[in-house]
């Protein structure tokens, strides 16, 4: 893994090296704001209340005994990428690493609702983490924040899992334990890590991970809104050859990657070795997973004649969504989707 911060530690996987579909548990990136939480499992409670009929807490052994249901999930940080940005941003300088494959198991927090009796005119779903810290850049709150973000609840209610189980292990330290939400199709930061809290809520949540840090600038009909930043955007990713590879000249080379969306099916991935002038078909690798990422391949031929080459890959997906040349300066520093320029070197 690579070390881009080591306190709180904050690791990503090179992309480089993806060899398969799901991603090993101590493969995939680690994101964290904050240190790692220190929890004594006996003393962890799941508070279930805000504005519900009933609020409850869980103890591990009674959340665990629940009904579950496992699915198969791509998640990436909504800052996957931020390096190749030109000029450069603030943020930890994630290469293509912040991104992985994993089997989730858990509850429902469907079934967690409905057992605690969402009132009417709640319309979001708060989650709240048991790490916390102090921020340090203003406009920040003053003192210790614990990481929290909101979902609406028809999204809390469709698919989102409370995991306890990842790849069919408990949950490591760095990736939750003893639980955490994952939400399929949205970037990572919704995906709260050691959760403690689920509020029920009327007001739409303002909390400064989804307003201040994570948010982004949408367009509408009168003057941007700042918005949270939630579904991933089609993209597509290079693993090999990688940035300043050396290529074998006049010899077959197989170009692979990953390619993934929020909310549809990645139905197309195109490859360019001449930096964008002419795009070819790859090929898609198994069958599609909803909110999975598709591997994907090209067979290049290299040309025989020593130089440089830029190759770059474009996704799009069954909504008709497709990758855009240059990145959005809206997105800031996240939604980082461009088509993603790899220079190598043909020898
Ligand atoms: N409590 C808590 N949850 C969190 C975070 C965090 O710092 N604290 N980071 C988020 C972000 S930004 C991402 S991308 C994912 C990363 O999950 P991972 O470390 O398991 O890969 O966790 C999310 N959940
Ligand atoms: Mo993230």
């Amino acid at each position: 893994m690579i070390v881009r911060e080591k306190n709180p530690v904050n690791l990503e996987m090179p992309f480089g090296e993806i060899d398969g579909f799901i991603t090993p548990a101590d493969r995939f990136y680690v994101r964290c704001h904050h240190p790692i939480p220190a929890i004594d499992i006996d003393a962890w409670r799941l508070k279930i209340e805000g504005d519900v009929e009933s609020p409850f807490e869980l103890s591990y052994a009674e959340l665990s005994e629940m009904a579950t249901r496992t699915i198969t999930t791509t998640m990436e940080c909504a800052g996957n990428g931020r390096v190749f940005l030109e000029p450069q941003r603030d943020g930890a300088q994630w290469e293509a690493g912040a991104v992985g494959t994993a089997e989730w198991t858990g509850v429902p927090l469907a079934d967690l609702l409905a057992r605690a009796g969402v009132r009417d005119g709640v319309r979001e779903v708060i989650l709240q983490g048991a790490d916390e810290g102090e921020i340090k850049d203003p406009p920040r709150p003053a003192g210790k924040i614990h990481f929290a973000r909101s979902l609406p609840l028809g999204k809390a209610n469709d698919d989102v899992l409370i995991a306890l189980r990842m790849n069919g292990e408990k949950l490591s330290p760095a990736h939750g334990f003893p639980a955490r939400a994952v939400v399929p199709g949205w970037y990572g930061m919704a995906a709260v890590k050691w959760l403690t809290e689920i509020v029920a809520t009327r007001e739409p949540f303002q909390g400064y991970y989804q307003t201040i840090d994570y948010a982004y600038w949408k367009r509408g009909p009168a003057s941007p809104v700042l918005t949270p930043v939630r579904e991933m955007r089609i993209k597509s990713q290079i693993a090999r050859p990688e940035y300043a590879e050396n290529v074998p000249a006049g010899q077959p080379y197989r170009v692979h990657g990953a390619a993934w969306t929020g909310g549809a099916e990645v139905t197309k991935v195109e490859v360019s070795t001449d930096g964008g002038t002419t795009w070819h078909d790859a090929r898609l690798v198994g069958d599609p997973v909803p909110d999975a990422w598709r591997l994907w391949e090209y067979e290049w031929d290299v040309p025989a004649k020593p130089g440089k080459a830029v190759l770059m890959a474009r996704a799009t997906d069954s909504e008709g969504r497709t990758q855009p040349a240059r990145h959005d300066e809206d997105g800031g520093s996240y939604l980082i989707h461009h088509w993603i320029p790899i220079e190598v070197e043909i020898r």
